[in-house]
């Protein structure tokens, strides 16, 4: 399984300094029969924020620990609140593709725990907020996208930037730490172009060492 992802792009871009982006390092369709899976273990919800606002996309978790929003704050859990069991195992083909594109990034020894799983459909968008739930800031993320395309946002210091837009399609990664660690960011698919297996459904893993 090792060469599953190194056969791809190896050339990242670096789009702004910390944040890289892989085009087309890997595709739904290496990844489906384990997001089935795991979706199937633990289906896609939608939460609910602090102040009691229904979120925008619905999400899942697996590895060992899942992040929630609930009126009590942002968590992380071991536990699926909905089903009480434990999240579903992380995969072990997501695993390596998350250490892998962390590798070609510099980022060398990511062990990734936690798989938050975000599910768009066109015209759902997340709005610009900061990944600070985390305990150690030195740790990247890694983020795959998966089925249709989505206009990326980045913000930078402050929500009140006007934003760099680029556009994210099936299997393309985005990496990033350091410096940009905190830096704002949101996701547009009002304008999406569908996948020819998932349509107008857009899938994002997100990696992280919590
Ligand atoms: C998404 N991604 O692409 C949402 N956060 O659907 C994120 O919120 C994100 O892509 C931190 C680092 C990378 C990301
Ligand atoms: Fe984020």
């Amino acid at each position: 399984m090792s060469d599953l992802f190194s056969d791809l792009n190896n050339d990242p871009l670096e789009l702004i300094q910390d944040v890289y982006l892989l085009r087309g390092f890997t595709d739904y369709h290496k990844l489906s029969t384990d997001i089935e899976s795991v979706i199937k273990q633990a289906p896609f919800r939608f939460m609910y924020t602090p102040g009691g606002k229904r979120l925008n996309i619905s999400m899942s978790n697996c590895g060992d620990l899942g992040w929630i929003s609930e009126t009590s704050g942002y968590h992380y859990v071991k536990h699926d609140p909905t089903s009480h069991r434990p999240w579903p195992g992380m995969p072990a083909k997501f695993r390596l593709l998350a250490k892998q594109a962390a590798a070609i990034t510099g980022f060398n020894n990511f062990s990734p725990n936690a798989c938050l799983i975000n599910h768009y459909q066109q015209g759902q968008q997340l709005a610009a907020h900061q990944d600070k739930n985390e305990p150690d800031l030195t740790q990247p993320i890694v983020s795959v996208s998966l089925g249709m395309s989505a206009r990326f946002q980045i913000y930078g210091d402050t929500r009140h930037n006007k934003p760099q837009e680029i556009e994210l399609y099936d299997g393309d990664v985005l990496i990033w730490g350091r410096s940009a660690r905190l830096i704002y960011h949101g996701v547009k698919t009002n304008c999406a172009i569908p996948h020819p297996e998932l349509g107008l459904h857009r899938i994002n893993l997100t990696f992280r060492k919590v």
